[in-house]
């Protein structure tokens, strides 16, 4: 058996439809906890009836009374949130939740990732290689009112020297041990830090800020990020080395997390991009186009091109 977390709003559920969809084409035995607000009843029916028609069960929760009044940058949705909560959320002794974005896709069985050894660890997360990246930049970021320089946030505000950033992860993939988590209050020590700390990456640094240490840092297969290309020419030979055949499609990785978003980018050939476009097909929402997916035009030097339905018309 395994709990498979999401939080989503109307925005966002033809995306959460093809995650759900993903994990249900690999995966037997699941149990989906889907947080939303500001959703639509036919989305719910929607997803409703894709979990349905695998047999499999799920729980809407309602988080409209939660996190208002928050600061969420220029995600302007407080569903990035909500993932906070899953410590009393899911119950059950000895416990897990496996939390996914919506933006993520799952490539196969779950199994084995979901039972590994979490002993004495709050959960489970891949570092952040692409935030890694952008520390190399003077990036500014927005921080409440204020705007500040990335270094300076990061090892001013946050106070996190090179090491810590080695162990920074994405919070969008996180395999939590909830019976440690709860044991140690995890989840109000977070809730008390959302109220003296503006965190620009909201979610992320307030989980990287209280459970740091108590994080078990795993491959980035189980969190294989789909980066800029300034982000990715940024990154250590290391690490390119490590993700290139995920990004060549020679090996699959088990989450891919779209950073860079298909259906934002018809256009790019995105990593396993075919197959997530493939699966989408399967959802109740193979209809539904982004603005993007319908129409693209483009006159400047670095190109000249009109595209309608993924189709190119002309270009120069
Ligand atoms: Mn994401």
């Amino acid at each position: 058996m395994m709990n498979i977390a999401l939080g989503f709003d109307s925005n966002f559920a033809p995306y959460a439809a093809v995650t759900i969809k993903s994990i249900l084409l690999h995966n037997k035995g699941v149990t989906f906890y889907l947080m939303y607000d500001n959703l639509k009843k036919s989305d719910i029916k929607k997803i409703s009836s894709i979990i349905d028609s695998h047999n499999e069960h799920y729980h809407w929760i309602d988080m409209s009374a939660e996190f208002n009044d928050l600061f969420t940058g220029s995600w302007k949705s407080k569903t990035l949130y909500f993932p906070l909560k899953l410590p009393s959320i899911v119950e059950g002794e000895r416990a897990r939740v496996l939390f996914l974005d919506a933006d993520t896709f799952v490539l196969g069985d779950l199994t084995n990732f979901y039972n590994q050894n979490l002993d004495g660890y709050y959960l489970a997360a891949v570092n952040d290689y692409g935030m890694l990246s952008d520390l190399k930049t003077d990036n500014k970021l927005k921080l409440g009112e204020n705007t500040v320089d990335i270094k300076h946030y990061f090892e001013n505000i946050r106070k996190w020297n090179n090491t810590d950033m080695q162990r920074y992860f994405n919070s969008g993939m996180l395999l939590m041990n909830l019976d440690e988590m709860r044991k140690n209050n995890v989840e109000k020590e977070m809730m008390d830090s959302l109220k003296s700390n503006i965190f620009a990456f909201p979610d992320q640094d307030c989980i990287n800020f209280i459970c740091h240490d108590h994080v078990k840092i795993i491959e980035p297969k189980y969190n294989f990020m789909v980066l800029f290309k300034s982000t990715w020419n940024r990154l250590d030979e290391e690490y390119k080395e490590k993700l290139m055949p995920y990004k060549t499609e020679k090996e699959r990785p088990l989450i891919i997390h779209y950073l860079l978003k298909p259906w934002r980018r018809p256009q790019d050939d995105l990593p396993f991009a075919k197959e997530y476009r493939q699966v989408k097909t399967m959802t109740p929402y193979k209809n539904q186009c982004s603005r993007q997916e319908i129409f693209q035009c483009r006159i400047s030097k670095h190109g000249t091109y009109l595209r309608l339905f993924n189709k190119t018309i002309f270009k120069i």
